[in-house]
């Protein structure tokens, strides 16, 4: 299941992430490059805490990894600021990828629930990401922009341009989640992002004025929705049409 990619497409759109997989670098999303979102709520902070359970390896004696993915608009409203921890990790396996997957995970903690990474503007896998033009890359794709996991402790703080905190348009992650995997993409552990506080008097930015949250030109609002998993090397592809709305998905178990 590992290596398989289930593609479903109703708008045909997959061919053309297909031919653009193999093409150049830089890559472009269907729907143009990431754009830079500059009116997120300020202080609005989402965290993703890592269960105590692996899905991975549930009777690991070592226990899960743990950690959390923090993150909070910047008081300018343009990007969020990341603040990403992690500790106890695997022995072996690494480094590990970690992204923003699309979906939140399922009750029973099973990571295959999150599907793929956080792709509005349908940029599809491969080629990988180039960080230094993080604009061409997923938006979920954290590791591919920021860095894997290569410490143990592992900390990181960045501010990403394009993820967005502004609930209704596609780079909205406060509803998804965050999903590690091994080095071999294998899902280890996953976590549900949730609001941990609107905070009103952090940075000095009022979080109230809801002028400061109406929509900019951001195209991706209406785009259809896309995920990919994660699997450039993958080696079974099947593909189908579904009429399920204007959706794009693929996604890698
Ligand atoms: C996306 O960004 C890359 C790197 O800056 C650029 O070469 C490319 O032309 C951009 N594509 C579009 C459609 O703007
Ligand atoms: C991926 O790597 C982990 C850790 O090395 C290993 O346990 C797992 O079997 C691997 N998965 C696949 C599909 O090879
Ligand atoms: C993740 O969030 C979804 C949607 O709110 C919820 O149904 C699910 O139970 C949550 N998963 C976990 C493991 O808490
Ligand atoms: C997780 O969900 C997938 C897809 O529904 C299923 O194949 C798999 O067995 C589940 N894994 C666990 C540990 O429940
Ligand atoms: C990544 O983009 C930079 C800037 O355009 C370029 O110089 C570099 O060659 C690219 N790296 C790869 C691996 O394509
Ligand atoms: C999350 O929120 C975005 C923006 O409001 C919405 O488009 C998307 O469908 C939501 N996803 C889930 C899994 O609820
Ligand atoms: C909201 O911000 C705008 C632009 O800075 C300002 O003109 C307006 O007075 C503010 N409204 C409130 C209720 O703070
Ligand atoms: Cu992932």
């Amino acid at each position: 299941m590992y290596s398989s990619i289930l593609a479903v497409s109703l708008t045909g759109l997959l061919g053309l992430v297909a031919a653009q997989n193999t093409n150049v670098n830089p890559v472009t999303g269907i729907q143009g490059n990431a754009t830079t979102v500059e009116n997120n709520p300020p202080g609005m902070v989402y965290t993703a805490t890592l269960p105590t359970t692996e899905f991975f390896n549930p009777s690991d004696p070592r226990g899960n990894v743990k950690g959390s993915v923090a993150a909070v608009a910047s008081s300018s409203g343009i990007g969020v600021d990341f603040q990403v921890s992690f500790s106890n990790l695997p022995t072996s396996g690494g480094p590990f990828l970690y992204h923003i997957h699309a979906f939140p995970v399922a009750a029973d903690g099973n990571c295959t629930s999150t599907l793929g990474h956080l792709d509005p503007f349908i940029r599809g896998e491969t080629p990988g990401c180039n960080s230094s033009l993080p604009q061409t890359c997923q938006v979920g794709d954290l590791s591919g922009k920021y860095g894997k996991i290569t410490s143990d402790p592992f900390l990181a703080t960045y501010t990403d341009d394009f993820a967005s905190t502004l609930p209704g348009i596609g780079a909205f992650f406060g509803n998804r989640s965050i999903t590690l995997h091994f080095a071999n993409t294998t899902r280890l552990t996953c976590a549900n992002f949730t609001l941990s506080s609107a905070a009103t008097s952090s940075g000095g930015s009022s979080s109230s004025n809801s002028s400061a949250t109406t929509s900019a030109p951001l195209t991706q609002t209406s785009a259809p929705l896309q995920v990919t998993g994660l699997g450039a090397g993958s080696s079974t592809t099947a593909s189908l049409a579904v009429l399920f709305g204007a959706m794009t998905v693929a996604l890698l178990l």
